[in-house]
């Protein structure tokens, strides 16, 4: 990675047949590229920054393709350097030729994000402008891109003011030090909430980075109820397809089945899930034992029930394995009992796979909880180190407040301090082969 001396040149579009593809250059060949394979009525290389139409030539000089091309003069370019960049029509034939006249030039092809390394290296964007375009980049929902465009200046709002906090502390702590050697029994609680004001702090970010980490994964949504209740048709409509088996007979569901959804711009996991009833075949039990392990892990139970008979028997020692799991209650086949029906304590929502009754409300509802979780002011997407420095610091706390309590107060300053330094550390580069591994190697070749 330490070749800066070369030329290179990379696709900045996708290389598939399409309108229009580009190709960017890089380097002091530049020019050489520009002069030898663009010819156009104007001196290209006379007027940086404009956006120039012409012809593309091969190596020996051959009309290819009309084009556009562009010249940045160094350093007023992305990469610092001077960069010519070719605009061809979307054609496999017309990138190969150019590819293979650039390679002619002495031009070599970039590796993963190595423009963007470059315009780090040169001083054109830092860390924290990388990281935003990093994430940015691997945004796969329009509330992801938003929450990715905000995420960097939010997560450095959030060190600064931890910092502050802790700083204040430290300095009210090293004050009082100075004055007192022991410091008196009752004073001990003051001395303990302030820690506590810099934990909740340090929580507050790591839940908020928890909740950035779901956010990518998916908002987990279980479909669980007894055989026949209608959770593979309930599982298809929301879908709007036929992706799961759906018959009348008990137990056609054996095993988990997942789908993404985008609502509202949010990514939503559903999962189908087999049936448990009072006489399962083995490989039923097998399939509940799944049903169970799954639907704990989401982040939501629609709890299906047929409407006809409502919660009954079985069902009432499934929801035990739940606990405080936010549960939506389903009664399906509405189209079969008509009247609305009133089961005890339990608010639920009626709806037909049949008819799709009540499909809408459901859907509310269920985005109604997802958007708690994913309350912008909550979500903040953070880096592994990022990530590591934050659990480092909660774990210091922990110890800082371990020596309060056993009168150290000296001690727990000092740690203190190394939760500073940490935080000191969040922007400041690692070596510049960490720096490429961690944020340039994800981005594509002409980035
Ligand atoms: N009339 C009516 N029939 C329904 C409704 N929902 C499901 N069914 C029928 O009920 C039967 C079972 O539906 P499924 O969706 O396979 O039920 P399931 O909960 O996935 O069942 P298992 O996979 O065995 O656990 C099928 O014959 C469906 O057509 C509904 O709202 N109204
Ligand atoms: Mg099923």
């Amino acid at each position: 990675m330490d070749d800066f001396s070369s030329t290179i040149y990379g696709e900045m579009t996708f290389p598939a047949k399409s309108a229009l593809r580009a190709v960017r250059v890089s380097g002091a060949l530049s020019k050489n590229a520009l002069s030898k394979l663009f010819k156009a009525n104007m001196v290209i290389l006379e007027n940086p920054g404009r956006l120039i139409n012409g012809i593309l030539l091969d190596s020996r000089r051959r009309e290819i393709d009309f084009i556009m091309a562009v010249y940045f003069k160094a350093p007023k370019s992305y990469t610092g350097e001077d960069v010519a960049e070719f605009f061809c029509h979307g054609s496999t034939g017309v990138i190969s030729s150019l590819s293979k006249s650039l390679e002619n030039l002495g031009i070599r092809r970039a590796k993963n994000g190595e423009f963007s390394f470059r315009a780090y290296i040169n001083g054109k964007m830092g860390i924290k402008e990388a990281s935003k375009i990093k994430r940015i980049m691997d945004s796969e929902t329009p509330y992801e891109a938003q929450l990715s465009f905000l995420s960097e200046d939010k997560i450095e709002k959030e060190i600064f003011n931890l910092k502050d906090e802790i700083t204040k502390v430290v300095a009210l702590w090293e004050g009082r030090l100075d004055f007192v050697e022991d410091v008196p029994k009752e004073n001990k609680s003051v001395w303990i909430k302030e820690l506590k004001r810099i934990k909740a702090k340090a929580e507050n970010l790591q839940e908020m980075a928890k909740r950035g980490e779901k956010l990518k994964s998916g908002f987990k949504v279980a479909l669980f109820g007894r055989t026949n209740s209608g959770k593979s048709s309930l599982f298809n409509n929301l879908l709007g397809k036929e992706r799961a088996i759906v018959t009348p007979h008990p137990g056609t569901t054996r095993d988990v089945l997942e789908e993404k959804l985008e609502i509202d711009g949010l990514p939503i996991l559903f999962y189908d899930t087999a049936g448990a009833r009072k006489k399962s075949l083995k490989i039923e039990k097998k399939g509940i034992e799944r049903a169970i392990e799954v639907a704990k892990k989401c982040d939501l139970v629609l709890f299906l029930f047929d409407g006809r008979y409502g919660i009954i028997g079985k069902d009432k020692e499934l929801l035990k394995m739940f606990g405080a799991k936010r549960i939506i209650f389903v009664a399906t086949k509405k189209d079969l009992y008509g009247e609305k029906r009133s089961y005890p304590k339990k608010e639920f929502i009626e709806i037909s796979n049949k008819t799709y009754y009540g499909m809408d409300l459901l859907t509310k509802k269920i985005m109604k909880v997802a958007k708690m979780d994913f309350d912008k002011k909550g979500i903040m997407f953070i880096d592994g180190k990022t990530k590591e420095i934050v659990d480092e610091i909660l774990k210091i706390i922990k110890e800082s407040g371990d020596f309060l309590r056993k009168g150290n107060e000296v001690a727990s300053t000092d740690l203190l301090k190394r939760c500073l330094f940490y935080l000191d550390n969040i922007y400041k580069s690692d070596s510049l082969e960490e720096v490429y591994d961690t944020i340039f190697k994800d981005f594509c070749i002409g980035k």
